[in-house]
């Protein structure tokens, strides 16, 4: 049995048209059920739903042998025990940082003043202002990021980015990108000496279907 770990939403809706290209169904839509575990056409597949960071952890530890997962959420738990053998070029963002529109970021950098920063993303945020030589108080935050410029509790966030509607409609404005985001194929070590074959015709069929879009 192989055990393909995805979260629900976007990542699920992108890597259907993937799994297709490999010959498999999902038998389920997560969104009209309350099953965590999904069957496929294939008896020997099936999916497991989680929240999108717990999916490195479920790989990792072998409660899925692959998984799908962003490279925000990858760079902030740390791949290393991972193989990451795909960018699967679907859930495409952006991680930037986003201020007031009235909040002079550059002025603030230049002037070496300490910048309060709120972010889920403590990681890629340290290592970026480090690699700046700009001083940060980091402010860790679980959700609704656009709210800390607003209420006074930071001066900038980090957060991804697609549209750009919500730091929009929040009047806050993208002022640095600092990577560039997209998900990957992650694998399970053990998993690919013990099950090799059928892992690889799966890494073969996706890198085949990124392939026929680009
Ligand atoms: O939502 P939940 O709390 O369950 O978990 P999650 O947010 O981790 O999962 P999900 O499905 O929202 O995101 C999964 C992955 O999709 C992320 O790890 C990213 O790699 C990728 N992705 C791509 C995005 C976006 N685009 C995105 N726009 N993840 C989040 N967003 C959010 C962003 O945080 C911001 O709140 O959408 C908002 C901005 O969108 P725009 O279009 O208004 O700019
Ligand atoms: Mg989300």
């Amino acid at each position: 049995m192989l055990t393909l770990a995805l979260s629900k939403g976007r990542i699920f809706e992108e890597t259907l048209p993937l799994l297709a290209a490999a010959g498999i169904t999902v038998s389920e839509d997560p969104e009209k059920s309350r099953k965590l575990i999904l069957s496929t056409s294939q008896a020997d597949v099936r999916v497991v739903l989680v929240r999108a960071t717990d999916v490195p952890t479920y790989v990792e530890n072998g409660g899925a042998d692959v998984g799908v997962a962003g490279l925000d959420v990858l760079i902030e738990h740390g791949g290393a025990g991972l193989y990451q053998p795909l960018d699967l070029q679907i859930a495409k963002c952006r991680m930037s940082v986003a201020t007031r529109d009235d909040f002079d970021y550059a002025s603030a950098v230049k002037q070496g003043s300490r910048i309060r920063v709120a972010t889920k993303y403590t990681a890629i945020a340290r290592q970026h202002f480090a690699d700046k030589g700009v001083h940060v108080d980091l402010i860790k935050l679980y959700g609704s990021m656009e709210l800390a410029p607003l209420t006074g509790l930071a001066d900038a966030i980090v957060d991804l980015v697609s549209t750009g509607s919500t730091l929009k409609a929040n009047h806050l404005v993208e002022v640095e990108r600092i990577l560039d985001v997209s998900s990957r194929l992650v694998v399970n070590q053990a998993a690919l000496k013990l099950q090799r074959e059928p892992i690889r015709r799966l890494i073969d069929a996706f890198a085949q279907a990124v392939a026929a879009r680009q």
